[in-house]
This record gives C-alpha cells, structure tokens and sequence, in this order.
C-alpha cells in the first residue's frame, strides 16, 4: 500500500512551472557542488490551501517570510549558498527593506521635461547603498536561487525536487525548513472545479491531513544533510515537547521551536541531548539587532560540527 505522501504525489499535479524550476534546481546544484560550497535550502512563508480548482478562495497562513527573507542574508554571509524557496510575494532577501511606500520615499524626481532624471535621497544613500552592494555581489555570483510557490502542493513538488539535487551534496547541506506549511488540505479530487455559490447554502468543507513530508525527507531524499525544522505554537507549555516527538519520530538534528507572539525575540532551540533558549533583549530590538542574525550563527556552527563528525 502506498504511504500518505506517496499517494498525495500521486493524486496531485505539479505546478505549471514544474520542469522550468527542475532544471534550474539541477543547474544551481551541480555548478555550486563543483566547487564544494556549502548550502542551505531555506522553506520561507506560508502556503495556501484551494478550495476551488479554478480558485477564487483558499486557506492562507498568517507567515510573511520575514523569518526566512532575513535568514537567507545571514547564510549567505556565512559563504553559503542559498535556494530560496518561498511564497509567491512574500519578503526576500535584500528587497524586504523596502516594501510598501518606503522605496519611493527614498527617492527624488528632478522634473526638466525631456530630462527628467531620479535620484536617491543623500539621507538614504547610507541605508541603501550597503543592502545595494551585497545584493548585487550575490547576484553576480550567482549565490542565490529563488523558486517560488502558493499552494501546498505547489511547495511539495518543489521541495522534493531540491532535495533530489541536493542528496549530492551530502552533510554540506542544510535544511532549513521555516516555511509554515498548512497541516489541513482538501484533496484534489474533493475540490469543485468552480467558484462555490453561495445561492448553494452554507459550505461543506472537509478538511484533510496533510502528509509530514519530513519522514521521507529525511529518511529517503536527504539522509545525510542537516536538517533544521521548525515548530511554532501559540500555547508556551505544548513547544518544548512538540518539537522534542519532532525529533525523536523524523531524527533529524534540530528542531527551532517559536511562540507566534514573541517569535521575533525569543527562540528555542532542541536536538536531542538538549534546549536552550536564544533572547534579544528589548535594547538590542531596538539598536536593530535581528535574532536571525543569532539563530543562523548558531545553526553554522552545529552544521560544522556535523561536518567534521561525518568525516571520522
Ligand atoms: O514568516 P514569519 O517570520 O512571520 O514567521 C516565521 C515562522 C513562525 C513561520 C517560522 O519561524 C516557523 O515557525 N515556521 C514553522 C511553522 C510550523 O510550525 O509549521
């Protein structure tokens, strides 16, 4: 009999872009793996769940992307490569300081007719020219690939694509899935095909379970890389021992457990001899200090460990 997750690739299609996304995936892998670089897959933003085929309404998550948008800088200082795979519209890296209005705020129009030209502020010049430079380093390095989803399927088929490249690269990749993954779905063959009427009456809607997608994961498509998941709640007393049967049922290395209100400031981190808590405090908020900065710096340094482990 066929496993859940194996029966949700079998009765779900890929994303229109499926092949396109492979083959960049391949392509990304195999010229960094050359060189023997390091890297770190990071799962960013939330995915949504259809409640129509020809979809007007679907099941969202609250996750912006900030954790991973912010994430994806700090690796990619460490030396790592980066894939990014993220949801449709939500932050990125280097971009994510300018959303909303806050770019065109930075910049200035000098109207002369024909020669119009724009500028940047000289009081924005320090803020952007810095993001500016790394940004375009990474780019003209060719250290970053960005592959984006929306729906829950979507992020499935992709994820099982890049780690299909990534099993080359052995414990030199991370894993680092902070992406925010429904738990509920309704089947493909359960959906209608068009938007529902209301003159129908009120909605039967049922939802599923979705597969855990770390058990193959980790077992089957990347046994040998370091896998970071992880875990968010709003009740303070169920995380710790959440992420801890996280641990102990997929074996990964790590799990980073969260509370949705204080995710920003305070983060725990589990393996399975231990748990220690990562704060910033209100001053270091405030002087801009990002807990990513922390977390990444952490996770680098175990990754080492398990590197050098694998050698012996
Ligand atoms: O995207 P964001 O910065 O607003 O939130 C990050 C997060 C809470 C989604 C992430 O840290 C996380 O916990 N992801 C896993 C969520 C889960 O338990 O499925």
């Amino acid at each position: 009999m066929a496993s859940h997750w194996e029966e949700f690739y079998a009765t779900h299609l890929p994303p229109s872009d499926f092949e396109d996304n492979r083959t960049l995936l391949k392509e990304f892998c195999d010229r960094h793996n050359k060189c023997g670089q390091r890297i770190a897959l990071i799962t960013s933003g939330g995915t949504t769940v259809p409640l129509e085929h020809n979809t007007v309404r679907f099941v969202d998550n609250f996750s912006a992307g900030t954790r991973g948008a912010i994430s994806a800088e700090y690796f990619l200082e460490h030396g790592y490569v980066v894939i990014f795979l993220h949801r449709l519209k939500s932050l990125e890296p280097f971009t994510r300081y300018f959303s909303g209005q806050k770019f065109m705020d930075m910049l200035e129009l000098h109207d002369r007719g024909p020669n119009t030209t724009i500028t940047v502020k000289p009081d924005s010049v320090d803020v952007l020219a810095p993001i500016l430079a790394s940004y375009k380093a990474v780019q003209e390095g060719g250290r970053i690939l960005y592959v984006n989803f929306t729906t829950v399927s979507d992020y499935f088929w992709l994820l099982r694509a890049a780690c299909e490249c990534l099993a080359a690269y052995g414990p030199k990749a991370v894993l680092y899935l902070a992406a925010a993954v429904s738990d509920f779905y309704v089947p493909s063959n359960q959906l209608p095909t068009h938007k529902m009427q209301s003159g129908a009456g009120v909605p039967n809607i049922q939802l599923q379970l979705v597969p855990k997608l770390l058990a193959p994961l980790v077992s089957l498509w990347v046994p040998h890389a370091f896998v970071v998941s992880f875990k968010l709640e709003t009740d303070e007393t169920l995380l710790i021992s959440k992420a801890r049967d996280s641990l102990n049922k997929y074996k990964h290395k790590l799990v980073i457990g969260n509370i949705l209100q204080t995710r920003r400031s305070k983060v725990v981190f589990v393996t399975p001899d231990n748990s220690y808590e990562v704060v910033l405090s209100r001053e270091q908020m405030l002087n801009g200090m990002e807990i990513e900065d922390t977390i990444v710096s952490n996770v680098v340094l175990s990754h080492t460990d398990f590197i050098q482990s694998q050698k012996y």
